[in-house]
């Protein structure tokens, strides 16, 4: 697993070169989930691929930029499904972006997820990789070379930080007051609209809640389950925290029909999925 991530670290070397170098405009196409793409995403994919490409370990990418899975190598053991560029209608504004990737061992599905990263892109690049049954490890480049923060990452119980995503005016009333209810508690509202940075930011903080629900116009949610959801719930996960869905399953024990299936998604401390449960009466 070690050589896919320093993989992933030489991706997030020339990603952020992208990120800092090249036209920010975005292209005349849409990808497979009808999102308009920059020629960011393409270029960053395209990088992704390049890399990956003649990896002995890996036989197939799966990317939230293309259609369908591309495979490099039959004797391959991993499939990489991931979003190259997460975020990116971010990147106008100069907010923090992100790379995501979760590696699977046989049939896309979470329990299959053996492994997973996420860089960041802001004003340094951090990376954050988890194998299953291990702890999260936190690194941060400086001049080109990821050096180690934290060895372990560990959410506490409870956090203070509320992500809440997904358009209020769409929200049903038993989310509405859910998220009322922990700012009643106390809890402060860190949303950036970047998945990436959002979920980072509570995990290095000591924990709270990221969500993105099914509301009235989007019932499965916005967020992309194999390249997005998963490899998140893996890394909560090991952090000690929870990751479900509206029905208060593990969002690793999802079994997506089609590689760009979404899924309502909570990402959190112990303490906030209860009262997520609770609120969902699930
Ligand atoms: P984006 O559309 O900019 O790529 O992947 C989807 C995503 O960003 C996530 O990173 C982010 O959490 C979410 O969409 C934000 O959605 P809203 O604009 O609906 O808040």
């Amino acid at each position: 697993m070690q050589s896919i991530f320093d993989t992933i670290k030489h991706c997030a070397l020339e990603i952020d070169r992208a990120i800092k170098s090249e036209d920010l405009g975005y292209c005349d196409s849409a990808n497979a989930s009808g999102d308009d793409q920059l020629k960011l995403d393409i270029k960053s994919d395209a990088i992704i691929e390049k890399a990956f490409s003649g990896h002995p370990l890996v036989k197939s990418l799966v990317s939230e930029e293309k259609e369908g899975e591309l495979v490099m190598n039959e004797t391959g053991k991993y499939t990489i499904c991931y979003d190259p560029l997460d975020g990116s209608s971010l990147v106008d504004v100069n907010l923090s972006v992100g790379s995501i990737f979760g590696i699977y061992d046989g049939e896309l599905k979470g329990e299959n997820l053996v492994a997973s990263a996420y860089v960041v892109y802001g004003p340094r690049i951090e990376l954050v990789t988890v194998v299953k049954g291990e702890a999260p490890k936190h690194y941060r480049a400086q001049n080109d070379t990821f050096l180690t923060v934290y060895e372990t990452l560990q959410l506490n119980k409870k956090g203070k930080l509320n992500a809440p995503g997904g358009t209020q005016q769409h929200w049903y009333d038993y989310h509405k007051s859910f998220i009322d209810k922990l700012f009643a508690e106390g809890y402060r509202l860190r949303y950036s609209g970047g998945m990436v940075p959002d979920l980072h930011q509570i995990l290095l903080k000591g924990g709270g809640i990221f969500s993105y629900p099914g509301t009235s116009d989007k019932p499965e949610g916005k967020l992309r389950q194999l390249f997005e959801v998963l490899p998140f719930a893996l890394v909560y996960e090991a952090a000690g925290g929870e990751a479900v869905d509206h029905k208060g399953h593990r969002l690793l024990e999802l079994a997506p029909l089609h590689v760009h299936d979404t899924t309502p998604c909570f990402f959190g401390s112990r303490y906030e999925i209860a009262k997520l449960k609770e609120a969902y009466g699930v």
